[in-house]
Formats: C-alpha cells, sequence, structure tokens
C-alpha cells in the first residue's frame, strides 16, 4: 500500500498541489467537454481528499491477492462493486453471467490487454475515429478510456473458466460472460465529434443481428453539453431509435455537479442516466453519498439510478494518453483508478446485461423499470441526484418482471429535425486551425435531419444514414466483416476546411468546456499535443 501512496503523493511524478491542480485542469478542459472520461482520477490526488483508495476501517475480510494486490481493501475494486455494493454476484451464483448478450461499447476503442482477451470477448466494429487512417491505431484504444469501460462491463481474466471459484482472485467485470462490440470513435485524447457518436449508434441498430451477435446493450460514457431540446435533438433521436430497436442504452449523466442539466444523450428521457454513487472509503453503507462531481439534472428530466463511480479500479492501458499523462492512477502494472459518471454506467451496463441472460425477452423499458424498482434509496441525498437509488441485483434476481403496460415509457418521441451544431453544445473539434461547426459532419457532408415535418405535421423519418460503408453521402468504414473485426477502409474525402485527409496529422486539437468538477477555465486552451504524445506503441501490453 505505501507504494500506492508513493505513487501518488511521494513518488518521482509528485508536484505541487498548484501544479496538480493546474495539470488536471489542463487536461479537463482538453477533454472533458465531450467524453465523459476516466481521467477525472482528480478527486484522488485533490489536496482535500485522502489521498488513499483504501478502505479506512478494518478490512472487510480477509481477501485473495490479485496481481499482489488485496482488491477488498479498494473501495472501487471490481470486486468491492460486484460482490459488496450492487449484489452482481448473486447474479453469478445462480448461472447468470451475461452468457449469449453482446454489449455494444462506443467509445475510445478497445486493446485486449489481460482481463479482455478472454476466447470471443471482443468484436472489433468500425473505427469510425480520426485515428482509423493510422494503421498502427485503428480499433485500439490510444487513450485509456474505452478500455476501462470494457474492464467493468464485462472483464473477465483466462483463468476464470469458473466465474464463482474464481471471483476473488481473478478479475472480473460486472458481466463476465457478455461478449463486448467495440467501436472506436474518440482518439488518444478522447476528440471526438458528436456527428461520429451519431454514425456510430446508426451503425450499431443497423448491425447488432450480424455474424449471431445480440446487441441488447448500448454503453455511451460520453455527452455533450447541449442545451437542445431533446425532440429536436439528433443525438437523442438515434439513442431513442436505438432503444426502440431492443437495445438498452445506458448513457452517463455527466461530471458537472448538481445543477446543471444532464449531458446529451442522457437527457433523453427513454434512456438511463447514471449517475455516480461513493462508498465513502468505509464499508458501511450509511455514509454512502452521491459522488460530488456528479450531474443530477432537472426535475423534468434527471437521473434514473446511480452506481459505483468513485476511484474505480480497473483495467490500465499501459502507454496510453491516460496512462502516461496520469501515473498516479496506476495500480501495480494492471489496474487504473478511474472516478466519472463513465465508469457509474459501465456498471450499469454491465447490470443489464446479467438481467437480460437472465430473461432473454426482456424489453428495455422492463429493464429500466426493474432496474429502478429494486434500487436503494440513498438517505439524504437529492432525488435529482440519485433518482431510484443505487443498483440492487441482489433483489432485481428474485423480482418478478415488471409487465409491459407498466413498464411502457408514454414520453414525446425526439423528431431529430434539430441541429447538429446544437447537438454539440461547447465541444468542437479543430484541424489545422479550422473548428468544425455547423450543419455538417466530419467529412463535411452536409447534414440532413433525421426527420422533416410534411403538411400535416406528421414526422417523415429517415431509417438509416449507412449505406455498406457509406454514411450521409461519404465513405467512412469498410463493408464486411473478416472474422470478427469489421473491415477497414482508407477515406478519401475532404474535410469540412478543404484539406485532404491523406495522411491524419490530428494535432493541437483544441476544446472548449468545463473541467470535471464544472468549474470554468475560460481562456484555457489545449495545445501543442502531437502523436508523439501518445507514445503507447513503445510500452509493452502483451
Ligand atoms: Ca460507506
Ligand atoms: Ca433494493
Amino acid at each position: 500500500m505505501g507504494e500506492i501512496r508513493g505513487n501518488t503523493m511521494r513518488g518521482p511524478n509528485s508536484r505541487t498541489k498548484a501544479n496538480q491542480i493546474q495539470r488536471w485542469a489542463l487536461h479537463s478542459t482538453a477533454v472533458v467537454a465531450s467524453l465523459v472520461l476516466v481521467v477525472t482520477t482528480a478527486p484522488v490526488v485533490a489536496p482535500s481528499e485522502n489521498p488513499s483508495p483504501i478502505f479506512q476501517e478494518t478490512r472487510w475480510e480477509d481477501g485473495s491477492a490479485l496481481n499482489g494486490i488485496n482488491p477488498r481493501e479498494y473501495p472501487g475494486s471490481m470486486v468491492t462493486v460486484t460482490q459488496k455494493t450492487t449484489g452482481a454476484d448473486h447474479y453469478w451464483n445462480a448461472g447468470y453471467i451475461g452468457s449469449g448478450v453482446d454489449v455494444a461499447l462506443i467509445d475510445t476503442g478497445v486493446v485486449p490487454v489481460d482481463g479482455l482477451a478472454y476466447p470471443g470477448k471482443l468484436v472489433q466494429g468500425p473505427d469510425l475515429s480520426f485515428e482509423s487512417q493510422s494503421p498502427d491505431h485503428t480499433r485500439l484504444d490510444t487513450y485509456g478510456h474505452g478500455t476501462h469501460m470494457a474492464g467493468i462491463i464485462a472483464g473477465r481474466d483466462d483463468a476464470a473458466s469458473d466465474v464463482m471459484a474464481s471471483k476473488d482472485t481473478s478479475f472480473l467485470g460486472m458481466a463476465p460472460g457478455a461478449r463486448l462490440l467495440s467501436l472506436k470513435v474518440g482518439d488518444y485524447q478522447g476528440s471526438v465529434d458528436v456527428s461520429q457518436v451519431i454514425a456510430a449508434i446508426d451503425w450499431v441498430i443497423q448491425h447488432k443481428n450480424d455474424n449471431g451477435m445480440n446487441v441488447r446493450v448500448l454503453n455511451l460514457s460520453f455527452g455533450t453539453d447541449s442545451t437542445q431540446n431533446y425532440r429536436l435533438d439528433p443525438l437523442a433521436y438515434i439513442v431513442e431509435r436505438a432503444w426502440k430497436s431492443g437495445i438498452v442504452v445506458v448513457a452517463a449523466a455527466g461530471n458537472d455537479g448538481a445543477g446543471v442539466l444532464l449531458r446529451d444523450p442522457a437527457i433523453s428521457p427513454f434512456v438511463i442516466a447514471v449517475g455516480a454513487s461513493e462508498n465513502n472509503v468505509t464499508q458501511k453503507t450509511s455514509d454512502d453519498v452521491i459522488a460530488s462531481f456528479s450531474s443530477c439534472g432537472t426535475p423534468e428530466r434527471h437521473v434514473d439510478v446511480v452506481a459505483p463511480g468513485k476511484s474505480i479500479l480497473s483495467l490500465r492501458n499501459p502507454g496510453s494518453y491516460a496512462d502516461t499523462e496520469h501515473p498516479e492512477a496506476r495500480v501495480n502494472e494492471r489496474f487504473f483508478l478511474g472516478s466519472g459518471t463513465s465508469q457509474a454506467a459501465a456498471v450499469v451496463s454491465g447490470a443489464a446485461a446479467l438481467i437480460i441472460d437472465q430473461r432473454p425477452d426482456i424489453t428495455p423499458d422492463q429493464v429500466k423499470r426493474l432496474l429502478k424498482a429494486t434500487a436503494d434509496r440513498i438517505r439524504g441525498e437529492s432525488l435529482l441526484c440519485q433518482g431510484a437509488g443505487v443498483i440492487d441485483l441482489k433483489e432485481a434476481l428474485t423480482t418478478r418482471t415488471p409487465d409491459v403496460r407498466s413498464s411502457a415509457q408514454t414520453y414525446l418521441p425526439s423528431i431529430g429535425n434539430g441541429l447538429l451544431e446544437a447537438a454539440r453544445g461547447s465541444s468542437h473539434v479543430q484541424h489545422d486551425g479550422v473548428v468544425l461547426v455547423g450543419e455538417q459532419d466530419i467529412k463535411g457532408s452536409l447534414w440532413h435531419p433525421w426527420c422533416t415535418l410534411g403538411l400535416d405535421l406528421k414526422a417523415n423519418c429517415a431509417s438509416t444514414y449507412w449505406q455498406g460503408g457509406d454514411w450521409n453521402g461519404t465513405t467512412w468504414s469498410g463493408t464486411t466483416w473478416s472474422g470478427t473485426t469489421w473491415s477497414g477502409t482508407t477515406w478519401s474525402g475532404t474535410t469540412w476546411s478543404g484539406t485532404t485527409w491523406s495522411t491524419i496529422d490530428w494535432s493541437g486539437t483544441t476544446w472548449s468546456g468545463t473541467t470535471w468538477s464544472g468549474t470554468t477555465w475560460s481562456g484555457t486552451t489545449w495545445s501543442g499535443t502531437t502523436w508523439s504524445g501518445a507514445d503507447w506503441l513503445g510500452s509493452e501490453w502483451g
């Protein structure tokens, strides 16, 4: 344990408090604006907090070693999350580990580190990120966020052929039997335009049953600060369409704290908006709270449920941007601490996979109602911030499926005919000094609203913008599967700035927006970062 504290506070990477704060702020400004991300491990090193993520009191109980650590000592280890906080182990013990369920992960890609290399664990969908044109980086997570999510949702060590027998000695996510379908949209800094996320969701809907897949859950640990009404917003429209196609969409509420709107697409009332709880570094539950960074929303649209999201110990992606920038978040060679509603959403995505394994015919509306009906309220916390409370799989396991009628969500549908630019909120990508704004996607193609209103005021909506590997009129991807990997393609189009994409030289991405804590850092921009900063290729991750 001393080693961890040393790395965090006194090691060679330690800085003065002032420098630490500024460093986090800079990094957060760079990326949080669009991805609700893992590197909000800032609370772990915030000066006012206990720097150690170890439980304060006596050990929960003697635990087995996991790569040299005792996971039962960590308030945010997956052992704690699955066996203590959420009760996922009750599902495992009953034989439901998420088998036969595919969880789509639209994020920064995944690298098959130990814990995600289990046979059949990972299907690689298309890479729609700016890095798709870089062969060494295609589909792989250069940032560290997607891999962290993947571990929480469905991690499984090779040795864990019997989940219950190895639950203390192996790394296991919430649904160790589920398979992941990874779609990479974010680059090494998490940079992504909302048009890429919309394209990815549209792809998942179209391909959810390809190759024997059974995509029933979609994890979106992503959100812009759009203020556009969900009925108009094109991102809210497409998540609602995914939901109505039979996919449980789980969206991070946001890391903006109380008093602000949920992030987009959590603003859609149809999806499950997830906030973050924390156990206050104690094992008793009576002092558990909502994490201070967790977005709450408004009386009209607030958090649905919460799940653990503070100092979550998931899989490290050695050499990724987050790993390189935040060595203090590492815990031995395999693990990495991350906080945010991103992590909380991943917990709930895994929970949904367990429920669907148990009840293959359950609908998304019924999954949402079951999770809310069985959740445990945290005393003293706002209903906006916690919704129905912390998910409780022990109770869900033995609770009858809510009937279709009482589960039906009757919100007004989205018509998606608002502005793409408004969906971006304050998050904009930039290339060669040109900022991507307005009604165009990353390829410079004019954005067409999903629906138009006829003279009779009925919405006339496009079914998809994919035609093979083309999306919204230009080529984004390949057209076929090769084994369990979707084929790639070389883009030949032009950017919004009119220059050619021949080789991606994506540097100096500038974000505007707020940090994870909601503090505004106006005038602070991220610049000068280059590919060489993302030196993950030089590291060994096997
Ligand atoms: Ca506690
Ligand atoms: Ca309960």
